[in-house]
């Protein structure tokens, strides 16, 4: 053979062996990318349900909570003490309850060594109520937000909301339900014995590095942070025992990047019965159920006597692009919980027909109209700025607010201080799951919504509320904006700089 002829044969069989090993490669990262852990994790752990928060009440009829932001340890495997962050416990909080035209209080104490705040998502609240940057708690003082509750009875939450810090401070533990009773919602009938047949479900997907969290981002995940197993109140592979015949499932997608598209094994229907602002005018029957992070849904499921179902993460049918679906979370499937039906069901009374009227704004009163434009760089080309106010409202009027994502991944859209009805997504009328009160929604790649919100909480030109992209790594990196609602002819103030207050 000439030295020539060897040469190329030489060549040619690197040329095989490397195209061999970035093809098995690219393989092995396309496989890899894709988790599923449908069938293994034999629900061994009894489901925790979050405590109701205890609470006095002051003479002047004033409910008072007490919250105390605190680190530890906890053992969500036997054994294995991972460091966690919590509100008066090692991990996640109490869930606090309270209802329409209570005055609450909650006094918060940081006792952790970093400064943070307690954002009171979905609630309609004076703006330095909110809990949002500008309300930072310094380690070890206080802060005690007071306000009246005046809007229907919902499932909403808490979790911290420091600028650039959010993501980091959820995924340490920081978060709780926040349940509102009404007199309409409690006359209904819906099964509501809290813990029995009225289920809090707080879903985080995790990932542990041995004992400790590991939250680090995957380089070609673009949404942030997503975890290999889920966990629901903090407990692992749960199971639950049910003895109603009808179970409602208070689903909070607390997880910081991860979409869900919950439904049951054998894919039965269920009843959407309330969205992120309380109930819808009917239950929607359906057997798939999307939440983004920050999105809740109430659901009513019926049992049968003896079955074991289990509630699941299906792959998103939402159409995303191959990228989307295979790299930031689409194709994966998680069991979530194990519902067990004993042998014997207490009766429950069918749902009623109808829960009545949403007071929702329609948008044909609209004041004016607004444009954001997402981008992970910054909403309308501009990085969030504590100092910079970016909108102006009047209060008392609505608004139609074009929320548009053409950015080549998924982002959401989250409003504080109000809930607002969707208009239409890509010019189409919503589906059911979207018709009722929201506060946040998803906008897949190349997707447009349309809003329209009321804003008719105080006029406070100082204090900014935040509008942001709740997948908490992209609001850290400045994908939020600030708006004052102002009363008529006023002006937008200036935004204190970030301080931390004292308590009182
Ligand atoms: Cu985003």
């Amino acid at each position: 053979m000439s030295g020539f002829k060897r040469v190329l044969i030489i060549l040619l069989s690197l040329g095989i062996v490397l195209t061999l090993a970035i093809g098995g490669g690219l393989l092995w990262v396309y496989s890899g990318a894709k988790v599923s852990t449908v069938g293994r994790g034999g629900f061994r752990n009894e489901l925790a349900v979050p405590p109701l928060a205890k609470s006095s009440v002051d003479p002047d009829g004033t409910r008072v909570f007490d919250l105390k932001m605190q680190s530890g340890e906890t053992e969500f495997t036997a054994g294995r003490k991972t460091p966690t962050w919590g509100f008066n416990g090692s991990y996640l909080g109490p869930t606090l309850r309270a209802e329409r035209g209570e005055k609450v209080r909650v006094r918060v104490r940081n006792t952790l060594d970093e400064a943070s705040t307690v954002h009171w998502h979905g609630m309609r609240l004076p703006a330095k109520m909110d809990g949002g940057p500008h309300q930072m708690v310094a380690p070890g003082t206080a802060w005690s937000p007071h306000w009246k509750i005046d809007q229907p009875a919902a499932t909403l939450w808490y979790h911290p909301h420091p600028h650039g810090e959010t993501e980091d401070h959820v995924q340490r533990g920081l978060a709780g339900m926040f349940i509102l009773d009404d007199a309409k919602s409690l006359g209904l009938g819906l099964p509501d014995t809290y813990g029995v047949n009225d289920l809090p479900l707080i879903v985080q997907d995790v990932k542990f590095d041995g004992a400790r969290f590991d939250h680090g981002h995957g380089v070609l995940q673009t949404v942030g942070f997503l975890g290999d197993r889920t966990m629901v109140n903090g407990t692992l592979d749960p199971y639950r025992v049910v003895e109603d015949e009808l179970v409602r499932l208070r689903l909070l997608n607390a997880s910081t990047a991860r979409t869900y598209d919950f439904g049951f094994d054998d894919s039965r229907a269920f009843s959407l019965i309330a969205t992120d602002g309380g109930l819808l005018e009917k239950a929607a029957p359906m057997d798939r159920i999307q939440l983004s992070p920050g999105e809740r849904a109430e659901i009513v499921v019926r049992v049968r006597p003896g079955e074991r179902t289990v509630l699941r993460n299906y792959p998103l049918s939402i159409g995303q692009d191959f990228y989307n679906q295979r790299f930031n979370g689409g194709d994966d499937t998680f069991d979530i919980l194990e519902l067990r039906a004993s042998k014997h069901l207490r009766h429950s009374p069918a749902l009623p027909a109808a829960f009545g009227k949403l007071d929702l704004p329609d948008g044909s009163q609209a004041a004016r109209g607004r444009f954001f434009n997402l981008q992970v760089s910054g909403i309308n080309g501009k990085p969030m700025s504590m100092g910079r106010i970016d909108d102006t409202i009047t209060r008392g009027t609505t608004e139609v607010w074009t929320v548009r994502n053409t950015n080549g991944m998924p982002h959401n859209f989250h409003v504080h201080g109000v809930q607002f009805k969707v208009l239409s997504v890509n010019g189409r009328e919503p589906e059911p799951a979207l018709r009722g009160a929201k506060d946040t929604v998803f906008l897949p790649d190349r997707t447009t919504v349309k809003l329209a919100i009321r804003f008719d909480g105080p006029a406070d030109p100082n204090a900014p509320y935040m509008y942001h992209c709740h997948l908490l790594y992209h609001e850290d990196q400045g994908m939020m904006g600030q708006f004052v609602v102002v009363a008529k002819g006023q002006r937008a103030g200036r935004p204190s700089a970030v301080h931390a207050h004292q308590g009182h």
